[in-house]
């Protein structure tokens, strides 16, 4: 007799597209930083969904502020006005000391729409030559799935097969200020990056590096647009990542966590007029700025920064990193991280971190490679001293068992 677990797994292959190769655990319930599968078992998640669970598992006000709307009103279009729509822009707004918001749903469409502003602004305001555009992005970055996106990745998969993609990017060393300097001409509209690259392996740039790229942009009218997908809202011990180097990017691409994890939210947050190169017409989405997605949107804010939860990943980061740097293990590299956003790098003769990950799975602590050898631990923002303590027992035995 097939396992329930088993049964789920031979469903999804029957029917599903393979563009995914998951551990073979089946989850069903969640709560806090703790999710059970089919049979019951019980784990920690150290991946929080990619930095879109912050929050903890369905964090019941967030649930409840979905359950409320949904009751009301979930849908109008822009078409119409609702009344989440301006609260949201403006509680947002005021959270970020941005001016302008522009909604959408998916974190790689935010990164288009920021895409489309930079170079609409670049031609109607710095009076780039029509067509000529220049955007720089960042060697091993990750900023969606899209064509136009996949198009400047780095990473050999993610564009094999999709050509012909997008022009107009350049691609420089990630840390590399000087290259940054070399890379702008008189047609660069935006310097488009991650304040730590989290698919690239949690790599975290040199001191400085995003302080001399402000400024950089800044002497040559170029705008600094930060992807805060993965980073913001909490994860690396601040509400924007940027704060680290006491920094304002020009953009800043949200999403993942906006939501808590209960629905899919983005938006790209603007400190400049760039966002009012729009007019009615040049740029929209069918569910951007919802007033289902708005009301979660604000209620996931609010517990975020009611319950303390950035203060919480800072304090329990620092603790994780440094008690996991305390292991002894002939296998690791290097611990690295801020806040919650930690990575651990396997050195090579390892054998890969996929089988960390699923020698953890066994002990319950669910957490996800990225790449060839390094294992991401992201925790919800709410994991507790105690909890931490006793996925570093789990770690501690993958990590030194012969
Ligand atoms: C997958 C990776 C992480 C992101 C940053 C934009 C987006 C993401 C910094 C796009 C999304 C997700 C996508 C998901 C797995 C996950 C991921 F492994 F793919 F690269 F987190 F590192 N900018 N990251 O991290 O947001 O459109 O997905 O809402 O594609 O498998 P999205």
């Amino acid at each position: 007799m097939l396992t329930t677990t088993q049964s789920y797994i031979d469903m999804e292959d029957e029917y599903g597209a393979k563009n995914y190769k998951p551990l073979d655990v089946v989850l069903c319930r969640g709560q806090g930083v703790w999710v059970w599968d089919v049979e019951g078992n019980k784990y920690m998640d150290c991946l929080s969904s990619y930095s879109a669970v912050n929050q903890g598992h369905c964090h019941p006000r967030i649930q409840q502020a979905l359950v409320e709307q949904a009751g009301k009103l979930t849908l109008v279009s822009r078409a119409f006005r609702n009344d989440q729509l301006g609260p949201f822009y403006k509680e947002l707004c005021e959270l970020t000391h941005s001016h302008t918001v522009l909604p959408m749903n998916s974190g790689a469409e935010a990164v288009e729409t920021a895409i489309k502003a930079v170079r609409k602004w670049g031609y109607k305001i710095k009076k780039v030559p029509e067509g000529q555009a220049e955007i720089v992005v960042c060697a091993n970055n990750f900023h969606g799935r899209t064509l136009t996106i996949v198009g400047f990745s780095s990473e050999p998969q993610y564009r094999d097969g999709y050509a012909p993609f997008t022009p107009g990017f350049k691609i420089v060393p990630y840390g590399d200020a000087a290259a940054l300097r070399q890379a702008v001409t008189p047609n660069t509209v935006g310097f488009l990056v991650e304040p730590i690259q989290g698919e690239g392996g949690v790599i975290i740039p040199p001191k400085g590096y995003l302080k001399t790229a402000r400024e950089i942009c800044s002497q040559n009218n170029v705008m600094l647009v930060l992807d805060e997908i993965q980073t913001g809202l909490g994860r690396t011990g601040k509400l924007l990542a940027e704060e680290h180097e006491g920094i304002q990017s020009d953009l800043t691409v949200i999403g993942k966590a906006l939501s808590g994890g209960f629905y899919p939210v983005s938006a790209v947050l603007s400190n400049k007029e760039v966002l009012g190169v729009f007019k009615p017409g040049d740029h929209g989405s069918t569910f951007g700025g919802n007033p289902l997605a708005c009301a979660v949107a604000r209620m996931a804010l609010k517990v975020l920064m009611e319950e303390n939860m950035i203060e919480n990943a800072a304090t329990m980061g620092g603790y994780f990193l440094g008690r996991l740097r305390e292991i002894p293990s002939p296998r690791v590299k290097e611990v690295r991280g801020r806040g919650l956003m930690i990575g651990v790098e396997l050195l090579p003769q390892a054998g890969g971190a996929r089988r960390f990950c699923e020698a953890l799975l066994k002990k319950g602590l669910l957490c996800k490679e990225t790449h060839e050898n390094v294992i991401r631990l992201a925790p919800p923002l709410i994991v507790k001293k105690e909890e931490i303590d006793w996925a570093l027992e789990q770690i501690r035995a993958v990590f030194t068992a012969s």
